[in-house]
């Protein structure tokens, strides 16, 4: 037995499913897990010293490479002067101010440690301004684990939502109301039914939990004027698109505005941090500035602070993006012509350095498009990629994310190994 699946034994035995966050399992492509016991840049190492292209980047953080020797450095310094004090330090207050300035509509940021806390978070600070109770989500985008997020849409259109998982109480899960991604008419409808109960819209400005869908022309422009209109709050949900489409977000992509925005992932470095931030008026309600009670014993914490705080500053050097959107473009670019050159019917998105191959022939714009994807087909890949040395998202409704640390030859090499594994999987 190799060392991963005598470690996924052991792990069953003390930790649900034997890991720590679901998706992690492999539940979807039929196979154990790899543990994974070190990485470096572009790539990883599993218990079996096996090495891998990584296209996960721990699921969005790790957009300068893992490891990255900057990175480490000041998460020693940090380290050397102590871990945790449960007080306010500078760093923090420098990670806020390197936010602020990369992310124009945002006056006052709140530091967390995930990004589940920062939409939680979002969401009582919307309700807690507003004096609503009701918010729209979009079928498909995932924002974390909080109760008002885990829910599925209705029976009819304009119903209330209801809960997806046990535990979630359906008073509750009655409060989320669910509108179609790129879909402006669903939103509108539910403006027109429900006027001034909405406390908050909250999206994913690019869908990255449906597999990769960008927003279409307007659509985000189209939530804000309904926004203006009804009174309502906009969360822009960048946990993952933040800093990492844009040094600004997607909200600098897109030229839209919202009244709040969340983060996590980029801006931890690979430490957990999340936050939320936006409007100073709105963030000034926040506690103790203010009645809404959010806290956190390790919000702010310096070795994450410093890991941030130095991953922002690497992103910020000049030509950071234009290489990192290049180096993209070509994988992506070079996908899309393995897929012509073998004349399979499969649909990419991009943006950047995000994006997602669905195993459809059809073009993907929404949920339904996503969900006529052939997972089976996905799995068959999946397992042959990684069998080759390349190790994508193990899940249909996932990114792959690349990072400034992966090289021509990475995406050469890639390239290769995903003609093979395609070429495997379709037959
Ligand atoms: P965390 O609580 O996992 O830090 O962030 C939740 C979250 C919020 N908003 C968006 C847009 C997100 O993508 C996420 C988390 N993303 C998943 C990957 N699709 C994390 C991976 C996991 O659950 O293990």
């Amino acid at each position: 037995m190799n060392k991963s699946k005598e470690l996924f034994q052991k792990a069953k035995k003390v930790i649900p499913g034997g890991v720590n966050s679901p998706v992690r399992a492999f539940g979807s492509v039929g196979r154990d897990p790899l543990f994974i016991s070190s990485a470096k840049g572009s790539r990883i190492t599993d218990a079996d010293g096996r090495e891998y292209i990584d296209y996960v980047g721990s699921w969005g953080p790790m957009i300068v490479g893992h490891a990255n020797d900057e990175v480490l450095v000041a998460v020693q310094k940090a380290a050397d002067r102590g871990t945790s004090f449960g007080a306010p330090t500078e760093l923090e207050v420098q990670l806020a101010d390197k936010i602020i300035e990369m992310v124009p509509s945002v006056e006052k940021v709140r530091l967390v440690n995930s990004g589940t806390e920062a939409t939680m978070s979002a969401i009582r600070l919307a309700r807690g301004v507003t004096g609503r109770d009701k918010i729209i989500k979009f079928e498909g985008c995932y924002h974390g684990h909080g109760d008002s997020f885990l829910i599925k849409a209705g029976s009819g259109a304009l119903t209330l939502g209801e809960p997806n998982s046990p535990g979630v109480p359906s008073q509750l899960a009655g409060l989320t109301l669910i509108a179609g991604f790129n879909d402006a008419e669903s939103v509108a409808e539910l403006f027109e039914a429900y006027k001034n109960e909405i406390a908050a819209v909250i999206v994913e400005p690019i869908a990255g939990n449906m597999g990769v869908i960008p927003p279409q022309p307007g659509f985000l422009q189209n939530l804000r004027s309904l926004c203006d209109q009804y009174g309502t709050i906009l969360i822009l949900d960048e946990v993952m698109t933040g800093f990492r489409v844009h040094p600004g977000g997607a909200q600098s992509l897109y030229d839209v505005q919202p009244d709040l925005t969340t983060m996590g992932k980029v801006i931890g470095g690979g430490l957990p941090v999340g936050a939320y931030g936006g409007r100073a008026e709105i963030m000034d309600q926040v506690a103790p500035a203010g009645p809404v009670y959010q806290a956190g014993t390790l919000s702010g914490n310096p070795l994450a602070a410093a890991a941030g705080l130095k991953t922002l500053e690497l992103i910020s050097r000049d030509g950071f993006f234009d290489e990192l959107n290049r180096i993209s473009e070509k994988l992506f670019e070079g996908i899309r012509a393995i897929m012509q050159k073998l004349g399979f019917g499969l649909t990419l998105n991009y943006v950047n350095s995000m994006g997602c191959l669905f195993f459809t022939e059809n073009e993907v714009t929404g949920f339904a498009d996503a969900l006529k994807s052939d997972t089976a087909l996905f799995a068959k890949f999946f397992g042959y990629l990684l069998d080759e040395g390349v190790y994508i998202a193990p899940s249909q409704f996932e990114a792959m994310f690349v990072s400034s640390a992966h090289s021509e030859q990475d995406i050469d090499t890639t390239l290769d190994k995903m003609e093979k594994a395609l070429r495997k999987a379709m037959g």
